[in-house]
């Protein structure tokens, strides 16, 4: 069986190309797009269960399966934040990352005693950050 030269190199090509090409395609955000946490500044303290209020600006909120320029629904990290790489990937389902795909705005967060951190990202339709990101500083609050 041979294979020639120009099979190899096609073949070299292809894989190439798929190497390089981004996993997920990131919808670009609008310039000064902003979200925060509108009721908790960093160092707040709280009893469990407490009301987490999103602000939005500069954007919308759609729901998780909606595609709309310039819109995205809510996360809420909790004691966690997410690397280079995972802010390219939709953000994980769990405890620590909270989706709020109805287009939510506020959320009643139940965490045990101690310090906690908080940060909000905004993320598309298929719940993959925006590039650049949209996201929140994280702030520290204390539940007593
Ligand atoms: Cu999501």
């Amino acid at each position: 069986m041979t294979i020639s030269i120009r099979t190899v190199l096609a073949l070299l090509a292809a894989f190439t190309v798929a190497s390089v090409a981004p996993a997920a395609a990131q919808t670009p955000s609008p310039a000064g797009a902003k979200v925060y946490i509108i009721n908790l500044k960093d160092g707040a303290e709280v009893t469990s269960p407490f009301l987490v209020q999103f602000g939005l600006s500069g954007m919308g909120v759609a729901p998780a399966g909606v595609e709309k320029p310039n819109t995205g629904h809510h996360h809420l990290l909790i004691d966690t934040k997410l690397t280079a790489e995972q802010m390219k990937q939709p953000i994980p389902a769990d405890d620590t990352h909270k989706h709020f795909g109805g287009g939510q705005t506020e959320a009643m967060v139940t965490l045990p005693k101690g310090q906690h951190t908080l940060q909000l990202v905004l993320a598309d339709w298929t719940h993959i950050p925006h590039e650049p990101p949209v996201m929140s500083e994280p702030i520290t609050i204390t539940v007593r």
